[in-house]
């Protein structure tokens, strides 16, 4: 709206024709409803927008909640009840924060978190959320991470947890004890918590899929239609996270009414206001509300709707949304004089609405998150929604209950110690009994637990309450009662079998392999294709016609390409994920069908495809929380390593294998052949589905196109232990006698020199190239390793490594499996790959000892060009292998400096090119 059409709208140049039209609407209202009035009024503006009137109108409303007290539900509960429990929680979840900090070593933890938000929890605990039964799914509940100490205190007044547990917050490494995680980790309590969310921005997001999941297993006949639900809490200053916002859209096109975020809105983030120039209520209900979600803002508690009521001119609401955040939080922070002076008092019909209220009831004017009769309502609203998602803002206040010691402070986030005279205002202010000797004193005992005793009527009606929602939670399913029975290596023989000519990309093998899945009856309805914008990119668009693309709603439009065999198909039910172009999105997507087997007890076996370039390095963090929660399944990295030659710089991914295996329960394959490929597959399905092993594949999939060749004898174990021998160097003749030129410099005769050359991915082809020059050249043998994972390499050589500091008698020694390969087999090693050296670099330590090691990778910035000129650029060709295996023999002695001179000359390498890290 231009300045000039808001002058003329904020003034009115003929109140008593608007007051004439405001009595008229008031009449429809009382008459008919505020829905035909809505009616009307859509009417009225559709009229006016076609004559031209094409003002926008503002996203917002009123700074007032959205369901007004007449339509509220009321609770069924026992308010008095849920009001003392609601207490004791509290007490609790700040008593195990100030344990934890009164102790050697101050653990942290937070209080003023959960003390904002203990109400919301309540309500949704005692009233909304179903635990996993007989009679339902059960729904997913995300908890704001930082609020952990108040669910932890609810299992403690529950007995899910002990006294001795309570204080083992932070405490995860000692043996023989449950420590309690500080935020949300499935890892380390698979048995309670569900997800991870304390990576702000990685809940919300993730609910979101979790939502659109849940709608597709229903929509696939995979599971029965409910009205389960996913629940998200979320912090203001949350919401500026890309990923909090970022994927509203979805949820509102989706029309997902199984999903409700409550956003806390304390006004409050870590170092400051979130916007303390401004609302951040308004803000979010904005953006929500665009985004097709319904929005319910939960702003005013109860003691405020007599005074609203009684705000006949506006003047109240007026003032309500003048006010600014940073204000509203010094209202809290200061107290009711204060509040009576700088809100009320900014005008006289304000200060008069107040004039009867001592300062301690305008303090008691509560806010909309601390008034369990409003979040009830609020709640049931949501629940009762249909056709679009809902979004709670509630106003709440950072540190409730804390005083002095945090309560609307700027500090509060981190405020983890209270004196003992905070600990008593908080022990009067929520009624717990408590008497003044037992807080004597500042430490650990003087801040006890408080539980009423199992048989207590407050504990009898939580438990009566869970017992009626179908049981605790948090509850996190660990296994599923389902178990798939596990294709054979024979169900992947059109990919174990060699391709004779014919020239194909792993990529191209990794979605046969799909295919192939989608023909086993038992394994395919599980089978789910995620991909975001690049299915024509990895071939598998043939999935679109055969499987069809999930689309809620079917498709309603006749596709442009309806004619062709394997045109763009959307269906209600359809299999394959497209995410659009959003990585973010794509793998919430495949965390969400990777945790199905937990969340819905239905096991799934999700591929997601991407440009790998855009995986562990842009989504690195959801791919963490993924391992965090057990996800099981397959990221596919394709276009991998640093030589793909499509769009260069960022696009050509030198790292993802090196990062991939810090995750510790992720499996990291750079395959070269399609058998190699096979032989993964089929052992991660039969860990992940059929053992229920709690890990995930990372595979790459290069898109360079070559034969591959029948699946050698044996190699199964080696291949998924990281490496095996795939071509033996021939013979063991004297050296230069064979068809080397016999320019080498030989110092006598003897056994032939030889080398071990080891690679994967696209390298690997090279490392098979250069052994041929290698012999043909130099007479110079070489063994051939294949190594689909060096990661796996690594970590059974550490492991092995560890285990002999710890086990020092000979007898029990173990050794490493690299060194168990390559003992057999003499000479230098040579590893080369398309990725940083770093990566090959993490077996050094498990090389023979005393042999030499040398490592090629392709460190430096990406470029375009062919794969030939780039694996020359980055010096991993089959001529830079070849050097360096020279290289290396004549640094043993076994070849002179003149083989390396004449090598570099051979291959036509530039001894003055700059390291390519430098470029
Ligand atoms: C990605 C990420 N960045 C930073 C943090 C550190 N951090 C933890 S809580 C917090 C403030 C949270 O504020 P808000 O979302 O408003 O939650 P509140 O505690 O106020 O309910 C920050 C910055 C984090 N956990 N994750
Ligand atoms: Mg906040």
């Amino acid at each position: 709206m231009n300045a000039l059409a808001r002058e003329f709208m904020d003034q009115d140049p003929d109140p008593r024709e608007t007051r004439e039209w405001v009595e008229s609407i008031e009449a429809v209202i009382s008459a008919e409803g505020a829905e035909r009035a809505h009616q009307l009024l859509e009417k009225l503006v559709d009229e006016t927008r076609r004559a031209g009137g094409h003002l926008p109108f503002s996203p917002t409303t009123e700074y007032v909640n959205t369901i007004p007290p007449q339509l509220e539900a009321k609770s069924p509960g026992d308010a008095a009840m849920e009001w003392r429990i609601r207490c004791l929680i509290r007490w609790n979840a700040m008593a195990m924060v100030v344990r934890a900090n009164r102790k050697p070593g101050s653990l942290g933890g937070h209080i003023a978190s959960f003390a904002s938000s203990a109400t919301l929890y309540d309500v949704g605990f005692n009233h909304f959320w179903r635990a996993p039964s007989e009679d339902h799914p059960g729904d997913l509940i995300c908890y704001q991470g930082h609020a952990s100490p108040g669910i932890y205190a609810r299992s403690f007044l529950e007995g899910r947890l002990s006294t001795e547990d309570m204080d083992h917050l932070r405490i995860e490494t000692l043996p023989g004890v449950k420590g309690l995680p500080s935020y949300p980790h499935p890892w380390l309590m698979p048995d309670y918590w569900q997800v991870p969310t304390v990576s702000m921005g990685l809940g919300p997001i993730q609910a979101i899929y979790q939502a659109q999941f849940m709608k597709y297993l229903e929509a696939r006949g995979l599971m029965p239609k409910t009205d389960r639900k996913v629940w998200c809490f979320l912090g203001d200053g949350e919401c500026d996270e890309p990923e909090s916002l970022g994927a509203i859209s979805v949820a509102g096109r989706e029309k997902l009414d199984n999903l409700i975020f409550v956003i806390n809105c304390n006004l409050q983030r870590l170092d400051g206001p979130v916007r303390g120039n401004g609302k951040i209520i308004q803000e979010l209900e904005g953006v929500f509300r665009g985004a097709g979600w319904n929005v319910l803002k939960l702003i005013w508690g109860s003691y405020w709707d007599p005074l609203l009521a009684r705000d006949t001119t506006g003047v109240l609401r007026k003032l309500m949304m003048e006010t600014v955040d940073g204000e509203y939080q010094a209202c809290k922070a200061f107290g009711g004089a204060y509040t009576r002076e700088h809100f009320f008092g900014k005008y006289p019909e304000t200060a008069a609405m107040v004039a009867n209220l001592s300062d301690e009831d305008i303090w008691r004017l509560n806010r909309g998150g601390h008034d369990p009769h409003k979040v009830y309502a609020a709640y049931h609203a949501a629940v009762q929604t249909e056709g679009m998602p809902t979004v709670i803002l509630a106003k709440t206040v950072k540190g409730y209950g804390m005083g002095a010691a945090g309560e609307s402070l700027n500090i509060a986030h981190q405020a983890k110690k209270m004196h003992q005279d905070a600990v008593k205002i908080f022990r009067d202010r929520f009624h717990i009994p408590i008497d003044d000797k037992q807080l004597e004193g500042e430490d650990i005992d003087s801040v006890p637990y408080y539980h009423p005793g199992k048989d207590s009527p407050e504990v009898q009606y939580m438990l009566a309450r869970r017992k009626e929602l179908g049981g605790y939670l948090p509850y996190r399913r660990e296994k599923s009662s389902k178990t798939l029975s596990v294709p054979g290596l024979d169900t992947f023989d059109a990919i174990t079998k060699g391709t004779g000519e014919r020239e194909i990309s792993t990529t191209m093998a990794i979605v046969r392999g799909m295919n192939l899945l989608l023909r086993d009856k038992e394994i395919a309805p599980h089978v789910v294709p995620i991909v975001v914008d690049e299915a024509r990119t990895f071939g598998m668009e043939g999935m679109f016609r055969q499987i069809g693309i999930y689309a809620p709603g079917g498709q309603k439009y006749r596709p442009q390409d309806a004619d062709q065999l394997l045109y763009y198909r959307e269906a209600e039910d359809g299999q394959v994920l497209q995410e659009g172009i959003s990585e973010a999105g794509g793998v919430s997507a495949w965390i969400a069908a990777g945790t199905s087997y937990s969340v819905s007890d239905q096991p799934m076996l999700p591929f997601f495809i991407f440009y790998s370039c855009f995986g562990f390095r842009r989504i690195g963090d959801l791919i963490w929380a993924a391992g965090d929660q057990r996800t099981r399944g397959f990221l596919l990295g394709a276009t991998a390593g640093r030589s793909f030659a499509g769009e260069g710089l960022q696009h050509a991914d030198g790292d993802s294998m090196l990062v991939a295996g810090v995750v510790p329960n992720c499996k990291a394959y750079d395959p070269t052949f399609s058998y190699e490929v096979a032989v993964i597959m089929q052992d991660g399905i039969r860990r992940m589905l059929h053992e229920q092993e709690d890990v995930f594949y990372y595979i790459t999939a290069m898109n360079e196109n070559y034969t591959h060749p029948d699946i050698p004898a044996d190699c199964a174990e080696g291949i998924i232990k990281g490496m095996y021998l795939l071509k033996a160097g021939t013979g063991d003749e004297g050296r230069g006698t064979s068809k080397s030129k016999g320019k080498s410099a030989s110092k006598g005769k003897g056994k032939a020199p030889r080398v071990q050359l080891l690679a994967c991915g696209v390298v690997l082809r090279e490392a098979i190239k250069a052994a041929e020059l290698l012999e043909k050249e130099f007479g110079v043998k070489a063994d051939v390793w294949s190594c689909p994972s060096f990661t796996e390499l690594s970590r059974d050589g550490f492991d092995a490594e560890r285990w002999n500091r710890l086990h020092p008698d000979p007898k029990e020694q173990r050794k490493a499996y690299v060194a168990q390969c390559l003992e057999k087999h003499e000479g230098p090693v040579v590893a080369a790959t398309d990725y940083v050296r770093a990566f090959a670099d993490q077996v050094r330590a498990f090389v023979p000892h005393g042999r030499r090691f040398t490592v090629l990778g392709t460190d430096g910035y990406g470029r375009s060009d062919t794969r030939a000129n780039l694996l020359d650029f980055f010096e991993v060709n089959a001529h830079w292998i070849a050097h360096a295996a020279i290289a290396s023999l004549a640094e043993e002695g076994v070849l002179a400096a003149k083989d390396v001179e004449r090598a570099i000359k051979l291959w036509n390498l530039d001894p003055g090119k700059p390291n390519p890290i430098t470029v």
